[in-house]
């Protein structure tokens, strides 16, 4: 007789805590934005890497923000700083490469795959 009472409790304390898991669980999806369910920092520039040219091949970023490239060619390309202060490593398409820049300035880069691929990052100082 007593067993079958602690079973029940259980079951019902068990029911109760799969309820309140999901009633946490949608709260937490519905606050977060879809951009942070994915990884993606509000203000983050995106650049795509394409055969074999990159767009747009100038960006400005506000700093401390990140710069997200992209591959959207169909061949390996890479992002590679000319004063070597960053480098991907090879991406395949669809993969994907983030810097941060701390440091207002301007950061040529290139692809160390194909000759004439390259672009520029300017890191705008914060509006006064
Ligand atoms: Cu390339």
């Amino acid at each position: 007789m007593r067993r079958d009472v602690n079973r029940t409790t259980t079951r019902r304390w068990l029911s109760s805590f799969c309820f309140v898991f999901v009633l946490v669980l949608c709260a937490a999806l519905l606050t977060c934005k879809p951009s942070e369910v994915f990884g993606i920092r509000p203000g983050t520039v995106f650049v795509s890497a394409r055969d074999s040219f990159f767009t747009p091949d100038t960006i400005h970023v506000a700093l401390h923000l990140p710069v997200r490239w992209t591959n959207k060619g169909t061949v390996i390309h890479t992002v590679v700083s000319d004063s070597g202060l960053f480098g991907s490593p090879n991406l395949t398409p669809a993969e994907w490469y983030e810097v941060r820049f701390d440091s207002v300035g301007t950061y040529p880069y290139h692809c160390a795959i194909h000759v004439g691929m390259f672009g520029t990052v300017v890191v705008e100082p914060p509006p006064p």
